[in-house]
């Protein structure tokens, strides 16, 4: 593999469209409609400002939004269908309300989060690509929380260097979680700097309204430099741990999908070529890029590191 110039891949007009948007801009607070609930009034968030913009309708670089009936019709969720057509009317009755996450392993202080708890985070509006390892790409406008202030208050100990996450296991509801072809439930990690990044949230909603079961309601990790398999869905679970979990595809398929999982357009997976990729809504394919668009903010977490050895 050739070592990858940033100047290559990463155009100038990027750069300058980054920081026009990037320069001045507050994170917008938007209403607390998220987790199904409705109370709480718009409060302004202290974290960094990156990627929010009051109005508008396209990321950082210009990409405009993917429609809201795209997102919530076109689904990777294996607990209910491996037809992402069919997750959305599978998932229809999820019961997500009552919902808790249980948060601990290495910390001084376990937590067990209801929806009332969540709801306590200040929620923002966050526009964020979405690289699917199929090669396929959306742009979503999420409302979240940085993952951050969740592991803050639970304080990790100083042996904590990975957080592993699951989803609920619940086969009368999830109806794939009957094929046992996988390995239930469904677990990702991060390594402990990659989840205390502010550009790894928990997300609640999308388009300023909850999360439909079908994008992982009632709460969902979002990892934007990631493959999408690693932003997991319904969440239930938090462990805070010492060793790098694996995660239900690194059992599956341990030479296809791995740990890191950074997008990286001159890693092929085994069976396709990840330089290209389909957004969703429009004809022809786009370029993929280096950490999915997000080098500038993130390749400091890998230096050092072999990128292309993405797994
Ligand atoms: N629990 C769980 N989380 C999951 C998945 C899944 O099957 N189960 N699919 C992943 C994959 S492969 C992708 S691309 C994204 C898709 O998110 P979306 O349907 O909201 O676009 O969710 C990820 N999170
Ligand atoms: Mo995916």
């Amino acid at each position: 593999m050739v070592p990858i110039d940033s100047s290559e891949i990463t155009p100038e007009y990027l750069y300058l469209s980054r920081r026009r948007f990037l320069k001045g801009i507050g994170a917008l607070a938007t209403s607390a409609l998220v987790l199904g609930g409705c109370r709480g009034e718009a409060t302004p968030s202290p974290t960094t400002p990156v990627d929010t913009v009051p109005g508008t309708d396209e990321d950082e670089m210009e990409d405009p939004l993917t429609l809201e009936d795209a997102i919530n019709s076109y689904n990777n969720f294996y607990e209910f269908s491996l037809d992402k057509a069919a997750v959305a009317p599978l998932s229809e009755d999820f019961k997500t309300d009552p919902w808790t996450v249980e948060v601990g392993g290495l910390v001084n202080k376990p937590k067990t989060f209801d929806l009332d708890d969540l709801r306590e985070f200040s929620q923002e509006e966050r526009i964020f690509r979405m690289r699917c390892v199929e090669a396929w790409s959306m742009v979503i406008p999420w409302l979240g929380f940085p993952l951050a202030a969740l592991l803050q208050e639970v304080e990790p100990t100083s042996d904590a260097q990975y957080v592993r996450f699951e989803t609920l296991y619940d086969p009368e509801q999830m109806s794939g979680q009957r094929n046992r072809v996988f390995n239930w439930p469904y677990v990702e990690g991060l390594r402990l700097d990659e989840a205390m990044h502010d550009l790894t949230i928990l997300a609640t909603g999308i388009y300023g309204k909850p999360l439909l079961p079908q994008t992982g309601a009632p709460i969902r990790l979002v990892v934007p430099w990631k493959y999408g398999f690693k932003s997991i869905k319904s969440i239930v679970k938090i462990d805070l741990v010492a060793e790098m979990p694996v995660s239900l595809w690194m059992a599956q398929a341990p030479n296809e999908y791995g740990f890191y999982a950074n997008v990286n357009p001159d890693v092929p997976h085994p069976r396709w070529s990840q330089s290209s990729e389909r957004r969703i809504g429009e004809s022809g394919r786009r370029k993929t890029l280096l950490f999915n668009g997000y080098e500038e903010e993130v390749a400091y977490l890998y230096e050092g590191m072999d990128l292309t050895e993405w797994f």
